[in-house]
């Protein structure tokens, strides 16, 4: 639909051009990992120009020692490389009704890439965290002067806090994605892979880790991607943190004309925070009736998992509404209806895509 009428960019969707903000259009999904060309690209400053060599990663704040690492340093510590899907938060903004502020994505903002780098595990270890840490501050090179009435004054760098536990665990500080060096605009020449949670979290142009003894505040953790959880009759700005269960229909896409009384292959992805997908129905007929779908991928921790179905079509000509539904190992499905909770968001409610039988 969009795409007749918005710019593409190396087959990629220009969302807007400053900051920078590319889409992938999601019908092009074809593999378990997204090629870096086809990788959404989100940005909210400038893209900064690093030179690896010049480059250093600090590690402070509440640790017995800290240090600073150069590139040549990293690339010697023992690697590891995993698959993980990174989703923007916002994804799927373009369907909310009415519309909300925000990059107007539609369903591409998000991708898996095999990760290559270094577990920050092992550079908490390095500095030696002091007891009574309890969060990890990831802060990025870029920044600038927010527009927001409620901005501070002055520049502010784009950071994002996780857990100590979490730090400990599964974050990736990451050199290659998809065995290349990491692209200028994905975070040369580091960042973090806070695999499960919303992408804003992955850093970029990674320059600080700061461990710290009380709950990081900044402005991309309460003013912004932060949403309001209730408590009765009052309302906290939570931060934003595991992406919420989801399936996506690739193909056929929204506005498409599909032949009637025919096999049509219908496919997508679905993915979920810490836990396997284990089911994706679909309905062909609004939601009314629902069938299994088979999957494509086998189930990968953090990584979405594509699946398939083969739909015969209707008889006559007319419209049709499809919605994919996933369950996960938890249990846990996507709700129905839209939280309004959630601002502009975790949008993960059922999405109808209609076609055109003819
Ligand atoms: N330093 C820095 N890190 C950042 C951002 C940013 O603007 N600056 N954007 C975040 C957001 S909101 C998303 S969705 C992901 C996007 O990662 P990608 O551009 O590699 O797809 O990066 C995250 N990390
Ligand atoms: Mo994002």
């Amino acid at each position: 639909m969009q795409q007749d009428e918005t710019q593409l960019r190396g087959g990629r969707i220009v969302r807007s051009e400053d900051p920078l903000n590319l889409e992938m259009p999601f019908e092009r999904l074809d593999n378990f990992i997204t090629p870096i060309e086809s990788f959404y690209v989100r940005t909210h400053f400038p893209i900064p120009a690093i030179d690896r060599d010049a480059w250093w990663l600090n590690v402070e704040g509440e640790v017995e020692k800290p240090f600073a690492i150069n590139y040549e340093e990293l690339l010697e510590l023992e690697s590891r490389t995993i698959p993980a899907t990174l989703e923007c938060a916002g994804n799927n903004r373009n369907f909310l009704e009415p519309k909300v502020k925000g990059v107007q994505w539609d369903l591409g903002a998000v991708g898996t890439a095999a990760w290559t780098g270094i577990p920050l595990s092992i550079l908490l270890d390095r500095a030696e965290v002091k007891p009574g840490a309890r969060e990890v501050i990831l802060e990025g090179a870029d920044g600038g002067v927010l527009e927001d009435p409620k901005r501070p004054s002055g520049k502010v760098q784009f950071a994002r806090s996780i857990p100590l536990a979490k730090a400990r665990t599964d974050v990736l500080l990451a050199y290659q994605m998809n065995g290349s060096d990491l692209p200028p605009q994905h975070g040369f020449p580091l960042r973090a892979i806070v695999p499960g949670w919303y992408a804003m979290a992955s850093i970029k142009w990674l320059q600080r880790v700061i461990v710290t003894d009380r709950p990081f505040t900044g402005y991309y953790q309460t003013m912004d991607y932060a949403y309001w959880a209730r408590r009765g009759d009052i309302a906290e700005l939570v931060p934003l943190t595991e992406m919420q269960i989801k399936a996506e229909i690739a193909k056929p896409a929204q506005g498409e004309i599909v032949p009637a009384n025919s096999n049509v292959r219908v496919h997508g992805a679905a993915w979920t925070s810490d836990g396997e997908i284990t089911k994706v129905e679909l309905s062909t007929d609004g939601g009314s009736t629902w069938s299994e779908t088979n999957p494509i991928d086998k189930p990968t921790r953090n990584a979405w998992r594509r699946w398939e179905y083969t739909w015969h079509t209707p008889l006559k000509a007319g419209q049709a509404t499809l919605i994919a539904r996933a369950t996960d190992s938890h249990g846990c499905s996507q709700p129905a209806e839209r939280d309004p909770d959630r601002g502009t968001y975790m949008i993960n409610h059922l999405l109808p895509i209609s076609v055109e039988v003819r």
